[in-house]
């Protein structure tokens, strides 16, 4: 089936270690589209699936109606500069310019998300001219105000700019290549990775320098209410954490962002893990059998 004109393509990076995060993500992403999951494209940039791992995707694409490609990303350069701390982990989502050539969008995806209701608004959005839209992120929605960039005083940003999350991002793949936008967040990870907290995230924030397109929370809402009272909320003052809790009752994607995953044992009992684990093969094929 050919995608709807105008349709950027979902693009998730993943090494073999994610293979279930991205089944469980796109059983969610069958679910809130119903019979126009044909409509979507999924692009799986593979930086190290087994056959196995790449059999059982394609396994489920085809039961779930959705067109999945999935492509294989190079190795980084061990020659780089940069390889000192640049894990292969997320040299995935900062290849996308150069490994998608032939789309002028895509909608890149972390797999530490379910989508819970239609893509395609987001998908055909205007960008305004700007290179990447992204919301902002909800525990740094500002420099200054939480654990990203810890060091904008000394790169001479100003405090109170808005810094997006890297992990839901609507991409113009060809102005991002006419400003070098990931080459210069490469160029600035590898002179200041001491000036980093979220290492990619930050270099995208600082390469972009303030040319991005705000989308609506509720295409990147984080999982607040699992987090146990001994959490605390870095940016109280700017984005209340009972703000952020609320947001999760209409969120569209929700990005399950922070240390603990819910496909881990560990995760906290909560609605959000049960919801999850709704959508999980492991509980599909169960319910099946
Ligand atoms: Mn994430």
């Amino acid at each position: 089936m050919t995608a709807a004109p105008g349709l950027a393509p979902i693009v998730c990076a993943i090494d073999d270690g994610y293979v279930e995060p991205l089944r469980t993500l796109m059983r969610s992403i069958a679910a809130a589209h119903g019979p126009a999951v044909g409509e979507l494209r999924l692009v799986v940039l593979d930086q190290g699936l087994v056959p196995e791992s790449a059999a059982s995707i394609r396994r489920d694409a085809e039961s779930l109606g959705l067109p999945v490609e999935i492509r294989p990303v190079p190795d980084a350069d061990p020659g780089l500069p940069i390889g000192a701390w640049y894990s292969k982990a997320i040299y995935g989502r900062m290849s996308i310019p150069d490994v998608i050539e032939d789309e002028p969008r895509v909608l890149y995806l972390d797999v530490d998300v379910l989508v819970l209701a239609d893509l395609r608004p987001l998908l055909v959005r205007d960008l305004g001219g700007h290179p990447i839209g992204a919301a902002r992120d909800p525990i740094c929605p500002l420099i200054g105000h939480g654990p990203g960039m810890p060091g904008w005083r000394a790169l001479g940003l100003p405090r109170g700019r808005p810094y997006f999350n890297s992990g839901v991002m609507l991409l113009d793949l060809a102005r991002i290549r006419g400003s070098r936008l990931f080459e210069r967040a490469r160029e600035f990870l590898a002179e200041h990775p001491d000036k980093v907290h979220f290492f990619d995230q930050d270099a995208l924030n600082y390469a972009a320098d303030g040319d991005w397109h705000r989308i609506e929370s509720r295409w990147n809402t984080f999982a607040m209410s699992p987090r146990g009272p001994e959490y605390v909320h870095p940016c109280e003052d700017v984005n209340p954490l009972a703000g952020l809790i609320e947001d999760e009752k209409s969120a569209a994607v929700i990005h399950f962002a922070g240390r603990r995953k819910p496909w881990q044992e560990a995760y906290p009992a909560s609605d959000l893990r049960d919801l999850y684990r709704r959508f999980q093969p492991s509980a599909q094929d169960a319910i099946r059998t």
